[in-house]
């Protein structure tokens, strides 16, 4: 590795002598005593206090960051680090000579799952980018004691099991007792006056403690280190129930210890049916809260009480609705505490915080009861009530559409909070996360806001660490790119645009195919230790791996695999490409028709890998519990990525991105993050199908689209995928689905399945063709990874911090 990297080990001899000592320091034994966990254990702890002490000495300058996210899907760390370091070579040779290869210490690495998806993995790729570019960047988050479940497959059936991911304890976080902080719940609001003035104060309820664990960030190139803070509820010893427990009501006392440990338990997963709970709600005042008395704390002892210039030292981003409470917090805070008149307080929030949405789902769009916020958060809500009541009263009413205005736009409305509207009001950026995701928040989610302010609206389209999902998933494909072009690519992404002269060259492109071929081997390993399901390398690898949900259509994705099974059988003349069909995705416990798409993608695998008339020619296997972990297995290993939402309904999307970099090529519809990808690589190096956005809005307007119609128009073909769904085609393993044929036929198939299959069977049919030209394709595939920089999360926060959290101004 070159000299500007900030290396924790100078040599080989330099890391062993070192890590040696540690197993001592850290362990209390010689490195042939301890067991691989052990020893993953120490060395993890060893590059986290390099990490610590590289914080310690050169603290980031400038302006600070905080992100607000209640995810951070940061996934292992110890790989990616090494890298950052640049002693990820040194590393692999000193473990080869102590005779514990690097990879088996790497895979006894937990994998935290702190979060549910895209949202929760894009505030990871942040704070990687963050520190890679030297921005001074803190995360604020929460410290699960159990992350997302654990997936196993029973029957074809999801289960979900605890996540206990501490259980071996975390090497990379410490405990900071003298930075927790007390947050407030509950209680009333008192009104005291004297010689005239006046204040606010909540008295009673519940006090809890929360407590920062803090993970360092290492940034590329190893110079910056920032801070993940993550918060845990403790209770409060001035709030424990003393009386209780020195009456000898242990129950009485460890109940009120529970309760409060319960903010921190568990992660709630992205279910509409999940929200609404007063668990969730005091999970986002708590981090909020905690993270906000910091930051002020630390402006406070570097800038004193001049609280009119918070906008130009701190930015605080929040992450979706999630952190919405940040803008009337703050005004607490601000006004309670601090002593900061209400006006002036409301300008600097708005000159503070900024917010990113992240769906146009209305029924992700949260919302709380007025009742159940205001007796949980008294004093905060005043200030939600206040902003509401003078937005009401300042609303511009010579507009002719003043009223519908109004109605879209209020805070408060119909009993409720509606979480996104806070979030607007209390900022002074809103931004959507693809080009097109931006177009329909500033056209239809958040019109109103739109055509009231539309300086604040802009587009941030997302990105992805490149070095974690190509450096570290894809070492083959990494090191021929490096040797190639340098290793400049690794801190500027741009740099991979040095490949495309190499599309055309022959002997580039054979290694190109070596790499895949490799990858192909390692998952295909993978999937037959985990599923017993064996895929022959030689099959193209058609890869769909996401969160389950109805939109992302993955049931779209098994009507195409049903048809082709069929056809394989009863025409002898068609011969499709060989494919191997990999799925990987969790669906939320609490979400009925995602969890039967799983089961029916396991009956279907059943059904197919084990009929001898078609499993030469498709497999089928869905790879349980996908993380960050496994992901970075997949991804490399694709050669078709399938991103077949419908159109408007994807916000971006970034396992497209990630599948593009390790050069798999995108069959997709015409939405989120895929436009821009068909825009960057060209029509030739994409397929796109089905109805456009407008297309769908039209039909569905129209109301027109009548499933049955799809079904009795080609009862042979389309129809008879239907009806295999309930005649027993699919039941050996555990029954039909009915409800899935419901959905379809019942509920009218709102997901337009039916109504996009043709194109996209075609469409598929079309782009398994051109894979018999290896050439060609590979050509195109390199020219995916090229033109992919653009798509690196250094681009997106580079954005971020000139646009949005005016950096450096
Ligand atoms: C309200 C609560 C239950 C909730 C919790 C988590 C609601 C939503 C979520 C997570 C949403 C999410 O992951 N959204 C995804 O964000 C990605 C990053 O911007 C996008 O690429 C992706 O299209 C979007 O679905």
């Amino acid at each position: 590795m070159t000299a500007k990297n900030n290396r924790i080990f100078q040599s080989k001899e330099d890391f062993l002598t070192q890590y040696r000592d540690a197993c001592e320091t850290f362990a209390g034994k010689g490195f042939e005593e301890l067991n691989d966990q052990e020893r993953y254990y120490v060395l993890a702890s060893l590059v986290a206090s390099k990490a610590k002490n590289v914080r310690a000495a050169a603290r980031p300058e400038g302006k600070e960051v905080y992100y607000f996210s209640l995810e951070f899907l940061i996934g292992p760390l110890l790989d990616n680090y090494l890298l950052n370091f640049g002693v990820r070579d040194i590393v692999e040779e000193g473990c080869n000579d102590l005779g514990t290869p690097l990879d088996r210490l790497l895979s006894q690495e937990v994998d935290p799952g702190l979060g549910n998806g895209g949202l929760g993995r894009l505030a990871a790729c942040f704070m990687d980018s963050m520190a890679a570019l030297g921005i001074n960047g803190n995360g604020n988050g929460m410290r699960y004691r159990y992350g997302l479940f654990k997936q196993v497959i029973k029957e074809g059936r999801q289960v979900e099991k605890m996540d206990n991911w501490l259980e071996h304890g975390f090497p990379w976080e410490t405990r900071k007792n003298e930075s927790a902080v007390i947050v407030q719940f509950g209680g009333n609001v008192v009104r005291h006056e004297e010689n005239g003035r006046y204040w606010f104060t909540q008295e009673g309820g519940d006090l809890v403690k929360a407590v920062p664990y803090d993970v360092p960030i290492v940034g590329y190139g190893g110079k910056t280190v920032n801070n993940l803070r993550l918060w845990s509820a403790e209770p409060a010893e001035e709030n424990f129930d003393l009386d209780a427990f020195n009456a000898g009501d242990y129950a009485k006392a460890m109940k009120f210890r529970s309760d409060v440990e319960a903010i921190s338990q568990i992660l709630y997963p992205n279910d509409s049916g999940e929200h609404g709970r007063i668990l969730r709600l005091k999970q986002e005042y708590l981090f909020v809260s905690a993270g906000l008395q910091t930051i002020l704390r630390t402006y406070e002892k570097k800038f004193g009480p001049k609280w009119e210039d918070l906008g130009k030292h701190v930015a605080i981003h929040t992450n979706d609705t999630h952190p919405a409470m940040c803008g009337p917090e703050l005004m607490r805070i601000l006004v309670d505490d601090k002593g900061v008149d209400f006006d002036l307080a409301f300008k600097i929030a708005q000159e503070t915080i900024s917010y990113t949405n992240h769906t146009v789902m209305p029924e992700a769009l949260e919302k709380w009861p007025i009742n159940t916020f205001r007796a949980l958060l008294p004093r905060t809500y005043m200030f939600i009530e206040e902003i509401d009541r003078r937005y009401r009263e300042s609303f511009p009413h010579d507009r002719d559409n003043w009223q519908d205005l109004l109605a879209q736009t209020a805070i408060l409305w119909d009993g409720q909070v509606r979480m996104a509207n806070l979030s607007v009001i209390f900022s002074h950026s809103v931004n959507g996360v693809s080009a097109l995701h931006t177009g329909i928040l500033e056209a239809e989610t958040l019109h109103g806001f739109y055509e009231l302010t539309p300086e604040k609206f802009n587009n941030k389209t997302n990105g992805i660490s490149h070095r974690r999902f190509l450096g570290n998933a894809n070492p083959s494909y990494a090191r021929l790119i490096s040797n190639t072009i340098g290793d400049g690519w690794l801190s500027d992404a741009n740099e991979l645009k040095k490949l495309e002269p190499y599309a055309d060259d022959a002997s580039f492109l054979e290694e190109f195919e070596k790499a895949k071929l490799e990858n192909k081997r390692r998952l295909a390993k993978y999937i037959a230790d985990t599923t017993g399901v064996e895929l022959d390398t030689s099959m193209v690898f058609d890869v769909q791996v996401k969160r389950f949900h109805a939109y992302k259509r993955q049931l779209l994705n098994v009507f195409k695999i049903l048809d082709l099974y069929n056809r394989i059988i009863s025409d002898s003349s068609f011969q499709p490409r060989p494919t191997a069909f990999v799925f990987s995705g969790k669906a939320a416990q609490s979400y009925t028709f995602a969890k039967e798409v799983i089961r029916l993608i396991n009956s279907v695998a059943e059904v197919v890998n084990s009929d001898a008339r078609v499993n030469d020619k498709i497999r089928v296997a869905f790879v349980p519990n996908f993380a960050v972990s496994s992901a970075q297995l997949i991804y490399p290993a694709a050669e078709i990525s399938e991103q077949i939402s419908w159109a408007g309904s994807e916000a971006s999307g970034t396992s497209n991105m990630k599948l593009m970099m390790n050069g798999a090529i995108t069959l997709g519809t015409y939405d989120g993050a895929n436009v821009e990808i068909c825009k960057l690589v060209g029509e030739d190096n994409i397929k796109i199908f089905g109805l456009r956005t407008e297309e769908v809005e039209n039909l569905r307007a129209s109301g027109k689209y009548w499933a049955w119609d799809a079904y009795n128009a080609d009862r042979p073909r389309l129809g008879r995928i239907v009806d295999e769904l309930t005649d027993g085609t699919l039941a050996h393993l555990s029954g039909n689905f009915e409800s899935i044929r419901d959905e379809l036929m019942v509920n009218n198939d709102h997901d337009l399945v039916l109504k996009d299959f043709y194109s996209y069977v075609s469409a598929w049919e079309e782009l398994t063709a051109s894979y018999a030209d290896r050439k060609a394709w590979n050509r195109s595939a390199v020219l995916n990874t090229a033109r992919s920089g653009y798509f690196s999360s250094d681009r997106t926060i580079r954005e971020y911090a000139n646009d949005i959290w005016h950096i450096g101004d």
